[in-house]
């Protein structure tokens, strides 16, 4: 017996959840998806308007959020040219232990709604000095340092410009400054030592956060193309003197939110 007829596979969990979501917002299908992490919850308001909410714990597949500071919600918002974006509030962590079909059953989701585009948000630790608390950056690529994946089976997936250079060029055409970093995802949910850090920067790391990375991976695999921007919520341990508290990750967030938003919303209004 192999394991598609052992257990459900996690299409089926997708296909289950998206018929939920198109029928609840009486959409045909979506043309984007966004994951909105610490730091870029007021995004939803500034990218359209919205026509749907639902708690996240009432849709399949989906729970309420453990992290302060995320919404618990998926909304279907509606852009000023009329595209459909389903907005994604409710990250699963790999450090909650629901297991990693749980962490990127929502990116499966967003792939089984129709998007074609995945935005994926988060807040997270900076390597390079000068990327102050507050500043937005792309991701590059990634580093996966959680020894797993989103992948079943042999499923051998190609990662070369898993964050596309075509998306990451139409976020330059709204801020020309936008620095942009390579990701490493750790498991979580400490924070890493000074040494991590140093570790994280030689194998050529600037960012470092506890998502994105495996969900990137689903999104490739579904086929969908993906853009990646991080929020520099604090430098990470050992980068600067003081130590981190997860009350200044919300602070640096909260300070930053609003202009960071407005970003995010042009950028979508020219995906
Ligand atoms: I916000 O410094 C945020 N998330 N791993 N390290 C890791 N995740 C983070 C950090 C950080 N800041």
């Amino acid at each position: 017996m192999n394991s598609r007829t052992e257990k459900t596979s996690f299409q089926d969990n997708a296909i289950r959840s998206a018929r939920a979501i198109l029928d609840e917002s009486a959409v045909e299908a979506f043309d984007i998806a966004v994951t909105l992490g610490s730091g870029w919850g007021q995004a939803s308001r500034m990218i359209g308007e919205t026509f749907w909410e639902q708690d996240a714990k009432n849709l399949p597949g989906f729970s309420a959020s453990g992290v302060l500071g995320h919404a618990g919600t998926l909304r279907a918002v509606v852009t000023p040219s009329g595209r459909n974006v389903l907005v994604i509030g409710a990250r699963t962590h790999l450090y909650e232990d629901k297991g990693v079909r749980a962490v990127v059953h929502s990116v499966r989701t967003a792939a089984a709604c129709g998007a074609r585009i995945m935005v994926l948000t988060n807040g997270a630790g900076g390597i390079k000095g000068h990327w102050t608390p507050g500043t937005p950056v792309l991701i590059s690529d990634h580093i996966n340092l959680t020894a797993n994946s989103p992948l079943e089976g042999a499923t051998f997936v190609d990662l070369t410009n898993l964050y596309s250079t075509r998306l990451r060029d139409v976020a330059r055409s709204v801020d020309p400054n936008l620095d942009e970093g390579v990701y490493v995802q750790f498991r979580g949910p400490h924070y890493e030592t000074p040494a991590e850090v140093q570790m994280a920067k030689v194998l050529g790391g600037h960012i470092v956060g506890m998502s994105t990375a495996l969900e990137a991976i689903a999104a490739r695999e579904a086929g969908m193309e993906v853009l990646g921007l991080s929020l520099i919520t604090n430098l990470a341990a050992g980068i600067s003197p003081a130590p981190l508290s997860h009350q200044e990750v919300i602070d640096a967030g909260e300070s930053a939110e609003a202009e960071i938003s407005a970003l995010l919303a042009k950028i979508m209004a020219k995906l």
